[in-house]
This record gives structure tokens, C-alpha cells and sequence, in this order.
């Protein structure tokens, strides 16, 4: 295929790519711009090069007048995310899109290839407006946490070096390193819980604490008999010490009645 034909071929590709790149980092910031957590780490993409479609073309058996359709990463976007769970937030977000359609998957997270490459495959089809007119291209999005990612892109490099030969002996302990970036995977996304279910239980407790030193001030307004404060006052000292949240919860609904009996509830914020 001469050049420009070449060009031609090229173009939707690399408008898609373009397109995409902007649409993944604008819902990554639409996260951040409203204080919530992005699933989306960062984002990358590439047009295959000519070599490249050609040496896959030659291995696949396909024909020139069969790329298109016969190649379908001539477009790619890779996706990296922190936590092995946000892959799936990413998967779900882009299957509800209507302006791609997802025609497979391939789920080498849960199904690992035999050289330890994780990562999860989305191949969609995607239109494009160029100057040749409206064109509906193939894209393969991969979606992969950074450890990954550090994964792929050295083992990428090292069968480079090998041109596709990489020794025995090497392939083993690519394997090995794969499993060993997998648990650290793992750990992050357990940590990350055990962290999330400690910020939750803490702001419980200070909603706890909040209801009940507005109840004992309420209660203080009102009740005239100082012992009955003073014995709300050192139960509760008692208790914020042990740190027994569903003590204190208890706690706060006996004030609750009190404050009710008293006539004294109201809010203070
Ligand atoms: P590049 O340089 O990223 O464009 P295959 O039949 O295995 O040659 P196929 O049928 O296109 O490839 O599908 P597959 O296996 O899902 O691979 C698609 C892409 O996933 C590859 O594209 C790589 O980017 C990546 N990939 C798959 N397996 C591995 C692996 O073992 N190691 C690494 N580092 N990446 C992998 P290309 O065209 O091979 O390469």
C-alpha cells in the first residue's frame, strides 16, 4: 500500500484515539471536580504502527483488504487504575455508553495469560467524523491497574530484546513477578477497605459524640438538679474513654428520652 493510501487508512484511527483519550480523562475529572474518587488512573493511547500491522497481518494469515476488519487494535486506549475494582466500575461505565458499542471482552484479570499478562480487553466500535466522511472504527481499550501495567510494560520490552525468544528460564520468573505484582494488588485493595472502614467508623463515633453533647446541653438548660447533670456528665466521660461505640449509641438514646421528657430537644449545629 503506497503512502498516502496508508494515510488514509490511518486517519479514523488516530481521530478515534484522539476522541477517546479526551473522553476517559474528562470522566476522570468530572470525579475529581466533585470530590469524589476516580476509577481512572491515567490514560494512554497509540496507533498501531505500519510495521506492526503488517507483521500481525503476516502472522494472522490476513489479507491488506481485510485489516480493517481483521485487526482490531490498529486504534488502542489503555486505561490505568489504582485498585483491581476499579476495573470493574471502568467495564460497567463504558458498557452503559451510547456513543460506543462493546462487541466482546476478554478478561485476562480473572482468566491470566500463561506469560502472567493481566489486563482487561474491551473491543468496541467507535464512529468517527473525518474529512473523508462519517467512518465506524474498531478500538481495543485495555483496562489495567499501575502494577499492571509495570507488569506488561517490561515484560513488553524484555520479548522485544528477545525478539519473541525470551529463555525458559526468564519466561519462568516473568510468571513469578506477575503473581508477585498480583498480591501486591491484592494488599492495596485490602488496605484500602480496612482504611475506608476505619474512616466510616470514626465518623459514626463523632456523630455519636456530636448527638450527645447537644442532648447534655440541652438537658443542662432546663434540669435544675445539678447531681442528675453531673451523673450524665461522668457516664459519658466513662464511656467516650472506653471507646465503645454501641455503648455510646445506647447512651445517646437514653438522652434522647430525657431531653424528649424535659421538653429540651433542639439542634445546634
Ligand atoms: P502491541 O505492541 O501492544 O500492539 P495475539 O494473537 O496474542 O498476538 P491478539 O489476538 O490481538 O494477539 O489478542 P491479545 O492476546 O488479546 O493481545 C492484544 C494485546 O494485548 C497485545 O497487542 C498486547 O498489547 C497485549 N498483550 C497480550 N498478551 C500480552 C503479553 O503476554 N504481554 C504483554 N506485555 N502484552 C500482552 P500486540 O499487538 O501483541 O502488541
Amino acid at each position: 500500500m503506497e503512502t498516502r493510501k496508508w494515510r488514509e487508512f490511518l486517519l479514523p484511527y488516530e481521530q478515534a484515539t484522539k476522541e477517546l483519550k479526551s473522553k476517559f480523562e474528562g470522566i476522570s475529572n468530572e470525579y475529581k471536580r466533585m470530590g469524589k474518587y476516580s476509577p481512572i488512573e491515567y490514560v494512554t493511547v497509540r496507533v498501531k504502527k505500519i510495521s506492526s500491522i503488517l507483521e500481525k497481518a503476516k502472522k494472522k494469515n490476513i489479507a491488506l483488504s481485510d485489516l480493517e476488519d481483521k485487526i482490531e487494535d490498529v486504534a488502542g486506549v489503555r486505561i490505568m487504575c489504582q485498585f483491581v475494582e476499579d476495573i470493574d466500575t471502568i467495564v460497567e461505565d463504558i458498557k452503559t455508553r451510547t456513543d460506543m458499542e462493546v462487541i466482546y471482552e476478554k478478561d485476562y484479570v480473572s482468566n491470566v495469560k500463561a506469560s502472567g499478562y493481566r489486563s482487561y480487553h474491551m473491543i468496541i466500535l467507535y464512529p468517527v467524523h473525518t474529512s473523508f466522511g462519517k467512518k465506524v472504527v474498531q478500538a481495543e481499550i485495555q483496562i489495567r491497574t499501575l502494577a499492571m501495567n509495570f507488569w506488561a510494560t517490561i515484560e513488553h520490552s524484555i520479548n522485544y530484546k528477545y525478539e519473541h525468544n525470551i529463555p525458559e528460564e526468564i519466561r519462568e520468573r516473568l510468571v513469578k513477578a506477575s503473581e508477585v505484582a498480583y498480591q501486591l494488588d491484592t494488599e492495596m485493595s485490602k488496605i484500602r477497605s480496612e482504611v475506608v472502614e476505619a474512616q466510616s467508623s470514626f465518623r459514626e463515633k463523632s456523630v455519636v459524640i456530636a448527638d450527645i453533647l447537644n442532648n447534655i446541653r440541652n438537658i443542662s438548660q432546663v434540669c435544675s438538679d445539678s447531681n442528675e447533670i453531673l451523673s450524665i456528665q461522668e457516664e459519658f466521660y466513662e464511656l467516650s474513654e472506653s471507646g465503645d461505640v454501641e455503648k455510646l449509641k445506647k447512651f445517646s438514646d437514653r438522652l434522647d428520652k430525657i431531653a424528649e421528657n424535659y421538653r429540651a430537644q433542639s439542634l445546634y449545629y
